[in-house]
């Protein structure tokens, strides 16, 4: 049996879509070579528009906009934007002169740290003066550092010019319809023209002001995501048609991202009761959208404040108090943050490289090799970064989700999980975390880790789950095709023969 990794590639979607050539999310490896330099250039290293690069490239927010324009059903204004974040307060609120101090320490103190995203905690665009004022000193005093907004399009008709005079090359809209009924449904207000509108109006008009603003970015050759919650029962059956809609219309990629609706964040869908997609749900959309569109799989649903990787939160480390205590010479991290840069880059391209041999090998094999019956495999991988699996089992806080399967391997989703190991191992609460580590490993037929401690393993085993800690520091996709194999060598992977064919051979 011959496998490669998979790159998910769909280069039809690819080209309507804006030049992006990956069915999962984006850009990864060898179709980045594909793209037109200027685009190619714009996603590279920006880890929410390249899947690949999220393992290596960080990101932050500043929270510099307060004020939002419309009222959304899953939003609760003490939490950051539901948009672009995940519930939870925004530790604090920056004028444009502390973003801007903040912006340049981060960046100083994390190299890898290419985009400045301003995603709340209301809309950028309705804070205009707050929010432009902070991409027009950035623009000037960090020119290292890619600038990108997120909004609920209300105001976006009119911000365009302002957006591609301050270089702001990414813009998310957050579609989550393009039916009035279905957005009255989701939000019960907007406010336009110093007039609040109530129902299926306010819907009608929001949805007009986003695919207007949608077409103006992409006539001016600016990246646009779009991202939609997933709400069961309301726009779930209709995302697809959205998606179809915005790809039409240029948008670059379509991140789903699932409704979170817990009762104790105060928003009228939890307090409703409204549920959020169960994560196969969530898969099954992206999956049916894919073939219209390319989808990104690993958005973090990150804070108005966050800062570092996606999927971590060093933000505690850049308070205000604590930035003010530092003394940043930017002149001297720019050329610190070149050097990283060259040199992350030019470690991907050469992993990229490594892929197209590895798959060049494997096609041609395949030419000869008919592929054995083996079923997909979902498997769990812990890591810290940097693309590899180099993390302890106790000490993951996500695991990523990869699908193998005889085509290859793709990345699917993460799953967050509570911390277990901890250094205290009194107490209870270890028991009911690897407990619930262990539930939202459910699905998966191997866990790949740097290492593993005897207890997790026990209990992953009678899980059913194959803990493995052979590949530490190995590429991920590489290893997960390497124990896919091996799973498959020992028949773990036959694909169940059809009752009718089981009986004709029991028969003959
Ligand atoms: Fe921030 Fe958004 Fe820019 Fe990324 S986040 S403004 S595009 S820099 Fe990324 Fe975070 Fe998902 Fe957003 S993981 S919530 S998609
Ligand atoms: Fe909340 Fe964002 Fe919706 Fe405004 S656009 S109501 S801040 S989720």
């Amino acid at each position: 049996m011959e496998l490669t990794v998979l790159d998910q590639n769909n280069d039809a979607a690819a080209a309507a879509a804006g030049g992006c050539s990956t069915g999962s999310c984006g850009t990864t490896d060898d179709q980045m070579s594909h793209l037109p330099d200027s685009i190619r250039e714009k996603v590279e290293n920006h880890p929410c528009y390249s899947e690949e690069a999220h393992h290596y490239f960080a990101r932050m927010h500043v929270a510099v906009a307060p004020a939002c324009n419309i009222q959304c059903h899953y939003c609760n204004r003490k939490y950051d934007c539901s948009n672009e974040s995940r519930p939870g307060v925004v530790s604090e609120l920056l004028t444009p002169d502390q973003a801007v101090m903040k912006t340049k320490a981060v960046a100083a103190n994390i190299p890898q740290m290419t985009v400045l995203g301003i995603a709340g905690p209301g809309d950028p665009l309705a804070n205009p003066e707050r929010t432009f004022e902070t991409f027009r000193r950035l623009s000037e005093e960090a020119p290292d550092i890619k600038l990108c907004v997120s909004t609920n399009g209300l105001a976006l008709p009119e911000s365009v010019d302002e957006l591609a005079k301050h270089n702001i090359d990414h813009v998310t809209i957050t579609i989550n319809t393009v039916d009035p009924d279905i957005g009255a449904q989701i939000y019960p207000w907007i406010y336009w023209n110093n007039r609040r509108i109530r129902g299926r109006r306010g819907a009608e008009i929001l949805i007009e002001q986003q695919q207007k603003g949608l077409q103006m970015l992409v006539d001016r050759g600016i990246l646009v995501k779009v991202n939609s919650v997933m709400i069961p029962g309301v726009n779930d059956q209709h995302l697809k048609e959205v998606s179809r809609i915005v790809k039409e219309k240029g948008a670059f990629l379509h991140n789903v991202m699932p409704l979170i609706s817990e009762p104790e964040h105060g928003t009228f869908y939890g307090l409703m009761g409204q549920r959020g997609p169960e994560p196969e749900e969530l898969q099954d959309l992206q999956d049916e959208c894919a073939g219209d569109m390319n989808m990104m799989r690993h958005c973090r649903q990150c804070r108005a404040d966050a800062v570092g990787l996606l999927g971590e939160d060093r933000g505690e480390e850049f308070t205000i108090d604590k930035i003010e205590q530092m003394n940043i010479d930017y002149d001297a991290a720019m050329q610190t943050r070149k050097v990283v840069h060259e040199g992350i880059m030019e470690e991907l391209h050469e992993k990229q490289e490594k892929k197209r041999r590895l798959a060049a090998v494997s096609v041609s094999a395949n030419d000869a090799t008919p592929q054995a019956n083996t079923r997909p495999a979902l498997m769990a991988v812990a890591t810290s970064g940097g693309g590899l699996i180099n993390q302890h089992f106790g000490h993951a806080t996500e695991f990523l989700i990869y699908e193998a399967s005889p085509a290859g391997v793709r990345f699917i989703s993460h799953r967050k999980v509570d911390q277990y190991c901890i250094g205290n191992d009194s107490c209870g609460e270890k028991e009911s975390a690897l407990a619930g580590s262990i539930r939202a490993l459910k699905g998966c037929e191997a866990v790949l880790c740097s290492k593993i401690g005897y207890e997790p393993w026990s209990l992953l085993e009678e899980a059913g789950i194959v803990p493995n800690g052979e590949h530490a520091m190995e590429p991920i996709e590489e290893a997960v095709l390497a124990v896919y194999q091996e799973m498959a060598a020992e028949g773990k992977l036959e694909e169940p023969q059809p009752e009718a064919a089981v009986s004709q051979t029991a028969s003959a």
